[in-house]
């Protein structure tokens, strides 16, 4: 499979799970910044222009993150990224789209592509600081379901791959985790292939 991805984005979710599942892959990295993700080569792979995207061994190609995490856990069910009864997957795709929909996509967009947001630059701070407020409320609710667990559901899952990247962007630009988000940030920082993509994607 070729993984096409951005070290330290969303997409480090997906290469925690590829490795979790030791799955053998080609790692590509586009540089956003330079605006790789425009560019017609990778436009004829993903022309929604986002990462993470993996190109399966058929050659077809797989985007949003939602998408490709559950395609690896029903894939792959022997590691049981998901719970594999209809109301614990349920529960788990309802915290992995919170937190890539809302935590992800409305609040720390507007703290990372501002300009996105308004073409004033005048706007720019409040539309960061309402991407403050909608992270700050998402934690809250992550933090009110990971009270007395150790993972979202009963074990380590696809949403806590998706989890963790917030939590690391949250560390990484200096807001406060809530309590158990924090020992959930941890406890995932503990895992050995957490620590080995951090280092693979230059952060150890
Ligand atoms: N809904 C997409 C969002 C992915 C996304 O926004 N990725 C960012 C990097 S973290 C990106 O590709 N940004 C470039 C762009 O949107 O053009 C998903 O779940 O994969």
């Amino acid at each position: 499979m070729k993984f096409y991805m951005t070290p330290g984005s969303c997409s480090t979710g997906i290469h925690i799970l590829l490795e979790e599942l030791e799955l053998p892959f080609e790692a590509y990295i586009v540089n956003l910044p330079a605006g790789d993700h425009l560019k017609p080569d990778y436009l004829a792979i993903n022309p929604k222009s986002t990462i993470p995207t993996l190109v399966r061994d058929d050659g077809s190609a797989l985007t949003e993150f939602q998408a490709i995490a559950y395609w690896l856990a029903r894939k792959y069910p022997k590691a049981q990224l998901m719970p594999g009864d209809p109301d614990g997957d349920a529960r788990v795709i309802e915290a992995m789209d919170y937190v890539v929909g809302t935590l992800h996509g409305q609040g720390y967009t507007r703290i990372f592509t501002t300009a996105n947001f308004t073409p004033n630059e005048t706007d720019h701070e409040a539309v960061k600081t309402r991407g403050r407020e909608i992270v700050a409320q998402g934690f809250a609710i992550m933090n009110d379901m990971l009270a007395g667990k150790d993972y979202i559901v009963d074990s380590f899952s696809i949403a806590d791959a998706a989890l963790f990247y917030v939590e690391f962007w949250a560390d990484k630009i200096g807001i406060e985790l809530p309590q158990h988000c924090r020992a959930h940030y941890q406890r995932m920082l503990a895992r050995p292939v957490v620590q080995r993509v951090l280092r693979e994607e230059g952060y150890r």
